[in-house]
């Protein structure tokens, strides 16, 4: 299965393209752990060759459509029911430290909702792609979410606000709080593969507040058509707007906001 549409071809192909300077530019990362100055610029540059490559490939396929880019922001499209969002390289700490665990990310929204979306891990080679009502995929298998239904037997994946980022208020209760009660809790670093991980079965479930459009518009409709349900962890459906960021299957999805609800309103 996996038959693939007109439109994720196109995204595909973007993310292929780009994918391959990145993968370039990871093995020279690693000697450059050892300079003084360390590899940040190399690393911003090879962020924005990537993003411009997709943009290339994108606005080529679909000339009309606009865009929202992590490195280049908001470019109006002709056409406003059609907006790509892209990260070129999400998980960049991970990428700047030579971690292997760093993807690219593009969603197509369609009247302000997540329509499309590809994320692509170009080290293990696995691409997640899914499109409004056609179910998700990885590598051309179709993917679905996992079935554990309780917290005592999840396995959970977060982001850990840190310097210079939103979201500490409350985060260390709600950690307290899962530290608790699952199986355990991973920290991976780019939150468009801990979707993908989730739509894929990996992890029970992923929270994270403090994030932008980017890393999540291509997470959400993967996680969707797997099967999952993807809320703010207050329960509201403007994730986007607001960065927080609920992911799971719709028991597990319950049973997790309760108890983060529940721990940040004890704080
Ligand atoms: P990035 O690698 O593209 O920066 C890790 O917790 C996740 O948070 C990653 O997806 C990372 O994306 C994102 N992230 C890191 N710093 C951020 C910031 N200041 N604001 C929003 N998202 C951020
Ligand atoms: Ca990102």
């Amino acid at each position: 299965m996996g038959l693939r549409s007109p439109l994720i071809n196109v995204m595909i192909n973007a993310a292929r393209k780009a994918a391959r300077g990145l993968v370039r530019d990871f093995g020279e990362v690693e000697a450059l752990q050892v300079s003084i100055k360390g590899p940040a610029d190399f690393v911003s540059a090879a962020d924005r060759k990537a993003e411009e490559i997709i943009r290339e490939e994108l606005a080529a396929a679909r000339p009309k459509y606009g865009f929202l880019l992590e490195e280049a922001g908001a470019i109006d499209g002709e056409d406003t029911s059609n907006t790509w969002v892209v990260d070129p390289l999400d998980g960049t700490t991970n990428f700047l430290h030579g971690i292997p665990q760093f993807s690219i990310s593009i969603a197509l929204m369609r009247d302000s909702k997540s329509f499309a979306g590809v994320i692509y891990d170009p080290i293990a080679d696995e691409m997640f792609w899914a499109e409004n009502g056609d179910g998700a995929f990885m590598n051309g298998r179709r993917i679905r979410v996992g079935a554990r239904r309780n917290l005592e037997d999840a396995v959970v994946v977060t982001g850990i606000p840190h310097r210079g980022r939103a979201g500490k208020p409350g985060y260390l209760e709600q950690l307290a709080a899962m530290m608790e009660i699952t199986s355990g809790i991973r920290r991976f670093g780019s939150a468009a593969l801990d979707l993908a991980w989730v739509a894929a079965g990996r992890f029970d479930g992923y929270w994270e507040g403090g994030l932008r459009p980017w890393d999540m518009a291509a997470g959400i409709i993967i996680v969707q058509e797997a099967g999952g349900i993807v809320t703010e962890v207050s329960g509201g459906t403007k994730m986007l707007e607001s960065g927080s960021i609920l992911a799971a299957n719709p028991d597990m999805q319950e049973n997790m906001g309760e108890v983060l609800r529940r721990a940040k309103a004890a704080k």
